[in-house]
């Protein structure tokens, strides 16, 4: 079974990623790693702290020779950030009056339900750890899965398709999205020049009078083969289990598999992919494995029919409402005297959508991974290979 967790505090000495349940003999490249953690950093609109971190993912344990041994993988990220907060957040109980408590909490953030809950008199330790920060971890355990992943053909990307009001007003191709990965400078990561100008036109806004903005990004799964996930159990659902991995991501507001929103309002007629067959010979090269004779005419069902893959690109959203860090910040209470004060400001990124949808990679690889897994098994990549072969050939000579 493949698990994974991660540990540490925004301006803690560390993160840590666990990744248990790998077969061994997974090539794992660093430097892959290190890259995936590398584009998570980019984007138009990040705040100052992103100036100050150059992650990398020191793996401790589980891949030796550059494979994975069958142990957990464990992976350390130092925060450079550290250096400033060791007086402020020691792990002993150190001198109070360097601590630096956060007093009033935002609007939007974990702050107040959290001190609520974890009975603290205020939000210090709530945003330590509720912060998007954790998400290097993520995606440190993600692109582990992703070599997994990619050791069956299977590869995951992202593109954004909506800052604030500005949207991507065209179809963009599996092509396009590995582009759009492989560059050394990133805007917002929209394939689509154009549309690129105004998603940062929209940034530009906020940064003007303080504000922040939201948006979506959309993470599409290439080359998944069909029958990964089962309808037989509520829980054992592919799209459950997505939209819930999806939805986990800090800032996260809504997760859309697929045409799911535009669906809610198209005649059955129109919304459902019509099925077709290949005969013999009037192969195209359609960019894609193709894993049956078995067609379709579009991909509003993103990929994934009663739960289980069908076979199409994979396609999830993540819709990111506006980062609740504010420059001019909302009303709030002060934890101390109950007066009516503005909320805590601290350095914060604007606008986080490039990111998050990195991190929404990492996040539909270890799902997909996973249900590989469950459905393949193996506890060496060899025996996993098998096994995929044997079904891709039974898919053949369906
Ligand atoms: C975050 C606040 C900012 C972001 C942080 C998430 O951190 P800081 O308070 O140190 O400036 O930069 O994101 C990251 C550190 C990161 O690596 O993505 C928050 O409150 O959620």
């Amino acid at each position: 079974m493949l698990r994974f967790y991660t540990a540490g505090e925004s301006h803690g000495e560390a993160l840590v990623a666990n990744v248990s349940g790998m077969p061994a003999g997974v090539p794992i490249r660093e430097s892959y790693i290190d890259r995936e953690l590398w584009r998570r950093q980019q984007g138009y609109g990040r705040g100052g702290r992103m100036k100050i971190e150059h992650d990398h993912a020191r793996i401790l344990s589980g891949v030796r020779h550059g494979r994975t041994i069958g142990s957990p993988i464990a992976m350390l990220i130092e925060n450079r950030d550290w250096q400033n907060w060791q007086e402020s957040l020691p792990v002993g109980e150190g001198d109070p009056s360097k601590h630096k408590p956060v007093n009033s909490p935002r609007p939007g953030h974990a702050d107040l339900a959290g001190a609520l809950k974890y009975n603290l008199p205020e939000a210090r330790y709530i945003l330590e750890r509720a912060s998007a920060r954790e998400t290097a971890a993520r995606v440190a355990a993600g692109a582990v899965a992703k070599q997994l992943l990619s050791s069956l053909g299977i590869e995951v990307l992202s593109h954004v398709v909506r800052v604030g009001a500005a949207r991507l007003e065209r179809v963009v191709s599996f092509a396009e999205l590995r582009a759009l990965a492989a560059k050394d400078e990133v805007v917002l990561n929209c394939a689509d020049g154009e549309s690129e100008e105004r998603m940062k036109a929209e940034v530009d806004a906020v940064l003007r009078t303080g504000d922040t903005v939201g948006g979506v990004f959309e993470v599409v799964a290439h080359d998944v083969p069909p029958g990964l996930g089962t309808y037989a159990n509520w829980d054992e659902r592919l799209d459950g289990r997505l939209a819930s991995a999806v939805m986990s991501i800090q800032a996260v507001k809504a997760v859309e598999i697929g045409d799911g929103v535009q669906m809610a309002s198209t005649p059955g007629s129109q919304a459902q992919d019509e099925i077709g067959y290949r005969r013999g010979n009037d192969e195209e090269d359609s960019g894609s494995v193709l894993f049956t004779s078995f067609t379709r005419a579009g991909n509003h069902a993103g990929g994934v029919e009663g739960g289980i893959s069908n076979g199409c690109d994979i396609v999830v959203r993540g819709y990111l409402k506006p980062i609740s860090t504010l420059r001019r910040p909302l009303g709030s209470v002060d934890f101390t005297s109950r007066e009516t004060v503005k909320a805590a400001y601290e350095r914060s990124d604007v606008c986080a959508v490039p990111a998050a949808g990195v991190v929404g990679e990492a996040m539909v690889a270890l799902v997909l991974a996973a249900a590989a897994l469950e459905k393949f098994g193996g506890d060496s990549l060899a025996e996993l290979r098998r096994n995929y072969e044997g079904y891709c050939e039974q898919l053949r000579c369906f």
